[in-house]
């Protein structure tokens, strides 16, 4: 149940996460399960089982041990740029985790843990990045929509499809996540707006982790919280401690089963912190102040989750080390299948773009290719 802010959210650090529901003139739920220690709040903890909870916990580090293995091959020259996930991992994790098969799940770019929880191959995460048409492309996930590199997009397609769910009477929902910069597109406030006049089963999971690359979020919007826009719409809004992995995961089950039931759209804000650069292409060293950043790394979602999991009885050294091992040589086998592909021909960008060759494209697929050559002559 979310709380009522007196509860699971009077620890020491919860100022610095979200804001003090006391100060809003309006009334906000808010949830919270883990303290920053990992300690959980027994009235709020959902009833997940044990072999559930270490499927997340794999997932959760399987997310990160990948992101920085990719940021080592984008390093090397291995992979394109890409958009790195840690620190998110509870966000994205434990929203996907609360999804049904039969649910459809439209992510933006920065969600690999939850593209893996619905079964995709870190394999198509790779060649996504990697810039193969195939990374489009993962029946595995099956509901799952290609990744959206076009901010906020994939909130009217998550509408369309609830909306069309609901009117061919299928009980299912739709999840789409969009970051705090995304909710300053006018496709949010559309797909929002629609969502809530068609009353159609879609959960918004906004993950604000600070920043639209370099803008901080006091530069996005002046609302005290993301949560508080669906007031405006009259739906659900919910602020959860997005390094809480419970939380997140309790928040968006309700929603779901809230939509599932024919009880509409629900917004929630997962407020959580990017704790790596934009994508491969930023350098954070120059917005970013050093003592903010530390200030969140104490609050990881990783050993927060795994000392939860520990005081359970559930996890221990032992099945960490194998764990590790385990997840070491499944991203091993995935970066082995990128690399033993062909690679992609240099005008490979102007694929796919049509289904049919475009005269216009044509044209600016031969200027490329003649640049190219220039250039290669010259060198
Ligand atoms: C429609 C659109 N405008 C601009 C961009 C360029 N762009 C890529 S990511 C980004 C920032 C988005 O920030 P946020 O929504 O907070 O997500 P985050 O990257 O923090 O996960 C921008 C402006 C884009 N991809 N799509
Ligand atoms: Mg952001």
């Amino acid at each position: 149940m979310p709380c009522d802010g007196n509860a699971s959210c009077t620890d020491n650090g919860r100022t610095a996460v979200c804001p003090d529901p006391a100060d809003l003139s309006f009334r906000i739920a808010t949830l919270r399960v883990l303290d920053e220690q990992g300690r959980v709040q027994p009235t709020a903890e959902p009833d997940v089982s044990e072999a559930e909870l270490v499927r997340l916990y794999r997932a959760m580090t399987l997310a990160r041990e990948a992101d920085q293995r990719m940021l080592k091959l984008q390093r090397q020259g291995r992979l394109g740029t890409f958009p790195l996930c840690t620190g998110q991992e509870a966000a994205a994790c434990g929203s996907a985790f609360a999804l049904r098969p039969d649910d459809w799940y439209a992510g933006g770019y920065r969600d690999l843990g939850a593209r893996l929880l619905r079964g995709e191959k870190l394999e198509t995460s790779l060649l996504y990045w990697a810039g193969y048409e195939e990374g489009n492309v993962s029946p595995e996930a099956g509901r799952t929509l290609p990744t959206s590199a076009i901010v906020a997009a994939q909130t009217l397609h998550a509408v369309g499809i609830a909306y069309a769910m609901e009117y061919h009477g299928e009980r299912a929902a739709v999840l789409t996540s969009l970051g705090d910069g995304g909710t300053s597109e006018g496709d949010f406030h559309e797909a929002m707006n629609f969502a809530s006049v068609w009353q159609a089963p879609v959960i918004f999971l906004c993950v604000n982790n600070q920043w639209a690359i370099s803008m901080p979020r006091s530069g996005q919007t002046r609302s005290r919280t993301i949560a508080q826009k669906a007031i405006a719409y009259d739906m659900p809004g919910v602020l959860v401690d997005g390094n809480d992995v419970l939380a997140v995961y309790q928040a968006t089950r309700e929603a779901l089963d809230r939509a599932r039931a024919g009880g509409g759209p629900t917004l929630i804000e997962a407020v959580t912190y990017r704790l790596m650069m934009h994508t491969t292409a930023d350098d954070p060293g120059r917005y970013q102040s050093e003592s903010e950043l530390q200030e969140w790394w104490r609050r990881d979602p990783l050993p927060r989750f795994r000392t939860y999991l520990e005081d359970k009885g559930f996890w221990n050294a032992d099945r960490q080390a194998s764990l590790d091992e385990e997840i070491k040589a499944e991203i091993d086998a995935a970066v082995q299948a990128l690399e033993s592909r062909e690679g992609l021909a240099p005008d490979a960008q102007f694929e796919h773009v049509y289904d049919t060759r475009h005269a216009r494209l044509e044209d600016q697929r031969a200027e490329f290719l003649a640049n190219l050559a220039r250039e290669s002559h010259h060198a």
